[in-house]
Formats: C-alpha cells, structure tokens, sequence
C-alpha cells in the first residue's frame, strides 16, 4: 500500500469514528462502472455501494439533473408546495403503479415510515387494540441501523448493547411459510416486513413461490406484507422490483439506494390510499424528505433504469455470471447464487486463506468487493457494465481464486 494510501487512511483511523473495516484503498473519482483511487489505479466497482450504484458512477443524466436544480433551488421543507415535488409525486406513483409515495432521505428512515404506517393502520383500520401492534421481520434480516430496525435482528454487531429495544417486533425464520401461518394467526399482527432476497446476509433468494404464498397468507390474515426493496429493487435482481418475479404487489414498497442512483440520499415509501390514508398532517414528516434536488435527481435516475433496459441487462448478464463463475475449478468456492446482478460466492477457507484474503488478491488484481458474514463475497457490479467488462471482472476474479491453489 503506497504512501498516499495510508497517510489517508491513518487521517481517516484518527479523525472519523471506526464502524466500518474498509478494504485498505481510498477512491477519489469514479465513473460508470470504474473507480479510481488516489493513487490513479482503476478498479472495477463490484459492490456499486451496495446497490446504489446501478445506474453507474456519475452517470451523466444524473448528475445534470442534480446540478440543474441544485443552482435553480435545493429546500423549501414541506411546509410548502414545491413543483418539483409535486412532479416527481405524480412520476413515482405512476412509474411502480401505487397511489401515494411518502418520501424520505435514507432507507433506514423509510423502514421506520412504513413500520409507523402499519402500526398506525394497524390501530385505526385493522381494530388492533392501542400499543399492541406487532410486525413479523425475518430471522438474517438487514433493515438499517435505527434503534427500532435493530430491535428486529439478530445480528449481535447490529443490536448488541443498544438496547432497550423496541418491543413488538417479532422473529421467524425466512423462507418458512409455516412460521409465517402461525405468526399471523396472532390479531394483534398487523404488518410482515421481508427483503424479497436476503442481501446482508449473504444474498439468500427464498424459494421460488415463497413471496406469492407468503403475500397470501398475510391476505388471509389481514396483515400487511411490506416488501423492504432498498437493496433488491430498481432493476437490481433482473426486473424493476425483486417481488416482480412472482408478480407480487405488496401493500407498502419501500425504496431507496439506486432510486436515486448513488447522486443523493432519497427513499421513499410507496402505497394505496386506504393505507396511505392514516398519514394525516403532522403525524409524519422529515425537513429533507421530498426535497427539490432529490426530485429530480430520483426522477432522472429512475429514468435511466428504463431507458437503457437495465434490469433485463441484470437478468441476462446475472445469469451469465454465475453459469461462469460456477466454472471456476476451485475448492475455495463452496457455492454461487443470486438473482439478475446480486450475487455471492461463499469461501471455503484454504491454507488459511479467507474471503477477506480474496478480496485483497481481487483489488490487487483491478476488482472491488467485500465480504459479508465472514465468508461470503457480494458480487453486485454497477447494471450499465457491458459483457466484455464483465468478462474482464469475471477473468480477474478467476485469477484472484487460483492464486491461491
Ligand atoms: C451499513 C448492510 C447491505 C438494506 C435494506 C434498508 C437498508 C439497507 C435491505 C437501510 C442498507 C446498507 C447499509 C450499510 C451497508 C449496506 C448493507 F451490509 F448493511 F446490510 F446493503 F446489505 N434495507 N444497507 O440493505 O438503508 O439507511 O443504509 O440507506 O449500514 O453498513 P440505509
């Protein structure tokens, strides 16, 4: 690692708090599928900031959109009407077929927005006793970092010593739909909340048919199913949203990351009016949410997922890279899955070689990736990357893995 390299990252280590353990290289510009690092290597971005990125780094749509209406006016706050807000309300609702968006900044803050709206219709139109509302989340579940989001996991990094939690949040294993049955066979059940494939914990996709019955079942129950799509929507997994593949429309879609491709923060939580509805003046709200910029920068990068076919792109080189890397003669690779462009490898540790040892080889090598959950690799490149890149990327990764034989 290079002079540069390190005087940066020992700032870093000295002046910012330490809850990340990044790879040991500093990026300074980036672009499509590319970054590059102080140091002026380029690398191929694998993670694109856990799906933020699908649109590509600065994708020039994007970027125009954000700068034209950050020199035309960036915040009114909701306390009055802004047109871009009132353009992109109409567009966000069209384009995912719902009749009202609440917009937000970051993810985490449209999970706690979609919690409150089940609760609270949960109170006021299901006749759930006051403070006795309970969600079903997922065993592995990754949700965000609030207080409340961490209540519902089991992820000892994530909630330990935070505590007290918040309480009414329940726990079943995912991918189990009798867990399911039996959960909401509870009246005071009002919401289950599921990521349609599993990205933190290592990109588990349920089995084919688990979303459909398991929306089912809530239908039966009278339980909102809440799709938390942050990480697995806007094209990410193949089709604009990961519930699409089983024709699932759920009662609350929750959106952020690629939304707003990687320019500037903005979630949002999507539903039809006789849920929507109990969001009354004053019961919600955030000084960001909905602003000017993330309007029109949300609404060009939604654009781009359209316009240049994005998620069909996903499904097809997704399959591509797996049937490759599935090739690769390596007892380091015990397993490849996934669904469109996120995928994982899970490393089989050899002469005490580990995922993290993977990823260095690979950064060294030109790719960028990080592991999850010890030992297990995402592989999630930007959606614009092109079949001659990827087979570049996939040529690195093979080299990287043998290097260890
Ligand atoms: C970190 C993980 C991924 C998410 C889903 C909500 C959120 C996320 C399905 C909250 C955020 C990010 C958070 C970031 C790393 C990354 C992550 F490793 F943490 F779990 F992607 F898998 N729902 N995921 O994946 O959105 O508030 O971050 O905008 O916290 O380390 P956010």
């Amino acid at each position: 690692m290079s002079g540069l390299t390190n005087k940066h990252i020992q700032k870093e280590e000295l002046y910012s708090a330490h809850n990340y353990h990044p790879l040991p290289v500093v990026l300074s510009r980036g672009e499509g599928v590319y970054v590059w690092d102080v140091e002026g290597k380029r690398y191929y971005d694998f993670l694109s900031a856990y799906s933020a990125v699908n649109q590509g780094h600065c994708h020039p749509k994007i970027i125009r959109a954000l700068t034209e209406q950050a020199n035309t006016l960036s915040l009114t706050s909701r306390a009055f009407h802004s047109e871009k807000f009132v353009e992109f309300s109409e567009f966000v609702t069209n384009y995912f077929g719902f009749d009202k968006v609440l917009p937000m900044n970051t993810g985490a803050e449209a999970v706690e927005t979609a919690l409150k709206i089940a609760r609270k219709w949960g109170y006021e139109k299901k006749g759930v006793k006051d403070n006795r509302a309970k969600i079903i989340v997922c065993g592995n579940n990754f949700h965000g970092r609030t207080i409340t989001i961490i209540s519902a996991s089991n992820d000892p990094d994530s909630r330990g010593n935070f505590g007290p939690y918040t309480p009414g949040i329940h726990s079943i294993p995912y991918n189990d739909l009798n867990s399911l049955k039996s959960a909401v066979k509870d009246n005071d059940v009002v919401a289950f909340m599921v990521e349609p494939i599993q990205g933190e914990a290592g990109v588990f996709v349920p089995d084919h048919g688990y979303l459909k019955s398991a929306y089912q079942i809530c239908k039966n129950a009278n339980v909102l199913f809440v799709a938390d799509e942050v990480q697995t929507g806007i094209g990410r997994t193949g089709r604009l949203l990961a519930c699409d593949h089983e024709e699932v429309v759920p009662d609350v879609l929750i959106l952020g990351k690629a939304i707003s491709g990687g320019v500037y923060p903005v979630s949002c939580v999507l539903a039809n009016n006789d849920i929507m509805e109990v969001i009354t003046p004053g019961t919600h709200g955030s000084t960001y949410g909905g602003n000017p910029i993330a309007c029109a920068v949300a609404k060009a990068a939604l654009t781009v997922i359209k316009e240049e076919n994005l998620a069909e792109k996903a499904s097809v080189l997704g399959e591509y890279l797996r049937k490759e890397l599935a090739l690769i003669k390596s007892e380091m690779i015990a397993l490849v899955r996934g669904k469109g462009l996120l995928n994982a490898i899970v490393i089989q540790p050899k002469n005490g070689k580990e995922a993290w040892d993977v990823c260095l080889k690979m950064a060294e090598n030109g790719l960028l990736a990080k592991p999850t959950q010890g030992n297990i690799i995402r592989f999630a490149p930007p959606l614009v990357i092109s079949k001659n890149q990827l087979d570049e990327c996939i040529q690195i990764i093979k080299e990287s893995i043998l290097s260890f034989e």
